[in-house]
């Protein structure tokens, strides 16, 4: 199985099936295109469309099958290794592990696009501007918040993960990018909320994906609202 990603530093869409398979102790081929540009001639473009039609990263592929779309890649995933229990086991918690990745997949829009992912970053004053001028960046972390407080406060206890839904699952798989989002833009959560967010990038598949991208070092100005390249 092959996983085409995109850079450490900034692809949040590839870190999500990377850091579930990671953790998952699945193993994958990983083939990482930098982003150059997203410009229909780019390197970048060229390369991934090669792999796949819709030209963007990440693309899971395994024999003849060509997967995008990360929603699909974690659900081909949990599908084809079933003892990895990538979804919860209870089936009212799989309903709701499915239902915070399809509300992290289609929301939080504002948030995202406020604070793009940027891990080697430290950006804590737009974070506080952010959260004092953007209404619905505010609501996205709100909700979060909730969301996440609910969970925690029903099954964090009920795996030494301490994860949204106790064992580490596609939910937190998911999640990891808005968390590296709150912590590069100085985001403060309660502690309880602060406390998950610890643990999650504590997971030896989520800890390998930071170490790998703080070593990364390729700025790139579309990617950088807010940065300068040194
Ligand atoms: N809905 C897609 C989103 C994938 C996505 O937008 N990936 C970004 C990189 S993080 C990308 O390849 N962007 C290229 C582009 O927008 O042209 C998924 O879940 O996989």
């Amino acid at each position: 199985m092959r996983l085409f990603i995109g850079n450490k530093n900034y692809s949040s869409w590839s870190m999500r099936p990377w850091v579930l398979l990671k953790q998952a102790g699945i193993a994958f081929e990983e083939v990482k295109i930098l982003f150059d540009s997203f410009k229909p001639d780019s390197h970048f473009k060229q390369s991934i469309k090669a792999v796949s039609a819709l030209g963007k990263v990440p693309v899971l592929v395994d024999g003849d099958l060509t997967i995008y779309e990360s929603l699909a890649i974690v659900e081909y995933l949990a599908e084809s290794f079933p003892d990895k229990h990538l979804w919860p086991a209870d089936k009212v918690a799989r309903a709701k592990a499915r239902m915070a990745c399809a509300e992290m997949h289609v929301g939080f829009t504002a948030l995202r696009s406020a604070c793009p992912m940027n891990i080697e970053a430290s950006l804590p004053h737009i974070g506080a501007i952010v959260m004092r001028d953007n209404g619905a960046a505010v609501a996205n972390v709100k909700r979060l918040e909730t969301l996440w407080g609910e969970l925690l406060r029903q099954y964090a206890h009920t795996h030494s993960d301490g994860m949204l839904f106790g064992a580490f699952c596609a939910a937190d798989a998911y999640f990891a990018p808005v968390v590296m989002r709150l912590k590069t833009y100085g985001i403060a959560m309660s502690p309880m909320v602060t406390a998950y967010m610890s643990r999650l990038c504590a997971m030896p598949g989520v800890a390998t994906w930071i170490t790998d991208a703080l070593a990364e070092h390729e700025f790139r100005d579309f990617e950088e609202p807010y940065r300068l390249s040194q």
